[in-house]
């Protein structure tokens, strides 16, 4: 029997525990939990409510270890990327704050005092987003003083696991404090904007063990697990899975936010990549990943949440299948407003924001929630069309096939309004593939694949099936 792994994969609207062995060059997997992640609002802002991931953390995982009593080799956490948690002596100072919480403007003009944002590009490489790390710590305030670590979510989880302190590279060159060539921390930027080195924690490589889970959290678990660190960012996760062993791919790695881009070698930091708002995030085996985040299924998620307040995961996912076949049967052209228009990024009512783009821009509005829908869908694929033309121009690179992976696999009219757009053919799927990276990466770290990551995505195309889509003619 071949060892087994389980990843805990941390969406920014559900998360799941899946566990997967890898025999014969494929890898199988079985999901164990599936929980909403719902952010809370309290009279400073919006939080993440982490306690109750790490209680779902727990369950999912002693759902796992009895599914495979005695076989699980690792553990590997994976979540969205930026936000963390201050600690002080072990504690954690507070709940941790979501990237959507409007406090970060201050902190983006704090920081460009300091360093302006074209130095600040050099030293990092990060698109410019409001909730980058460096920024968010720029808003904390007295807080900061206080505290003596800085932990990402993922790294927070895994502090609670095991004691361990640490911060895995993929997920911490996503704060706007690493540098993205030598890929260290840059101590003097941090010092520059007054944020105490001494809260970064020593940085580790995905592959890297841990640390059992300590008593506490081997008693909830049944049996004390090692950690293994992952690409704990869950783009970079997402990328590992890229069912492409060999060619040159652009990737939308398709969840909350549409991830689009390409991976690379090197980081590009030249001012056209700049003024695109292309950032060089760190990959697994230091790779760049070259990309921009488009606003994704988030346009979608939240406006089902503002028709459908009341309504559970499951109940808004079954919606959200209806409404697209509806979308699907809309005739004639819809608007196209754009989806990167930092309108849509905090939560709230995005179909209204949305009308009122459209009203500005003078164009039309559209009406029912199939309307509303189907100009979601193809304003998204028209933002994916711009943005893989741009990164093929901005990384001097030919684009022959996108793949699309994560949730947006499974939307059938945005995969083909894409491969319509772009004119290039869409491979789309596996839906899971952030789970698959974690997991490929702790099952490569146990020495049951090879060490190349062309390697890891071969299993993943003998793995997953995928749906292809050719671009056609329309209008
Ligand atoms: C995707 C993701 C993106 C990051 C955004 C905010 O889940 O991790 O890569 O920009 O969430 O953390």
């Amino acid at each position: 029997m071949s060892r087994a792994f389980a990843a805990v994969d941390l969406g920014a609207t559900s998360g799941r525990v899946i566990v997967g062995r890898v025999a014969d060059g494929l890898l199988r997997t079985t999901h164990l939990a599936r929980f909403g992640n719902d952010p809370v609002r309290t009279r400073d802002g919006l939080h993440w409510n982490v306690l109750e991931l790490y209680r779902q953390l727990l369950l999912g995982l002693a759902a796992a270890e009895r599914d495979a009593p005695g076989e699980i080799a690792s553990v590997g956490i994976d979540s969205w990327a930026v936000d963390y948690g201050l600690m002080r002596g072990g504690r954690l100072l507070g709940m941790p704050f979501h990237y959507r919480d409007a406090r970060n403007e201050a902190g983006v003009a704090a920081v460009h005092d300091i360093v302006g944002p074209a130095d600040l590009y050099q030293r990092n490489g990060l698109q410019h987003l409001p909730f980058n790390t460096l920024f968010q710590l720029a808003a904390e305030g007295d807080l900061l003083g206080m505290a003596d670590r800085m932990l990402l979510i993922p790294d927070l989880l895994t502090y609670w696991l095991t004691g361990a302190e640490v911060a895995e590279r993929t997920n911490a060159s996503t704060t706007g404090l690493l540098d993205p060539g030598t890929r260290e921390w840059d101590v003097r930027l941090a010092e520059e904007l007054g944020i105490p080195s001494r809260i970064l924690p020593p940085l580790v490589d995905p592959g890297t063990t841990l640390g059992a889970l300590d008593p506490a959290a081997a008693l909830s678990v049944g049996r004390a697990l090692e950690v293994v660190a992952v690409g704990s960012h869950d783009t970079a996760s997402a990328v590992v899975a890229i069912p492409n062993p060999g060619g040159q791919f652009a990737y939308i790695s398709c969840g909350t936010w549409g991830l689009v881009g390409l991976e690379l070698d090197r980081p590009v930091l030249t001012e056209d990549a700049r003024l695109a708002n292309f950032t060089n995030e760190g990959g697994v085996d230091g790779r760049t990943r070259f990309l921009h985040n488009v606003m994704g299924l988030w346009l979608l998620s939240e406006s089902l949440r503002h028709w459908e307040p009341g309504a559970t995961d499951a109940q808004r996912s079954s919606l959200l299948s209806e409404l697209l076949e509806q979308a699907g049967r809309v005739r004639g052209p819809v608007p196209v407003f754009d989806a990167d228009d930092s309108v849509f990024l905090p939560p709230g009512d995005i179909p209204g924001r949305i009308r009122a783009w459209c009203r500005q821009h003078e164009q039309p509005v559209p009406q029912g929630r199939d309307e509303i829908v189907r100009s979601i869908v193809e304003s998204l694929a028209a933002a994916f069309a711009t943005t893989v033309e741009q990164a093929a121009v901005l990384a001097d690179v030919e684009i022959h096939v996108i793949h699309i992976v994560g949730g947006g696999a499974q939307n059938t009219l945005l995969c083909q309004a894409t491969a319509n757009r772009t004119g290039l053919p869409v491979v789309a799927g596996p839906v899971e593939a952030t789970a698959m990276g974690n997991l490929l990466v702790q099952a490569r770290a146990a020495g049951e694949v090879a060490p190349d990551l062309g390697e890891l995505r071969a299993v993943v195309a003998r793995s997953a099936p995928v749906a292809r889509y050719a671009p056609e003619r329309t209008g």
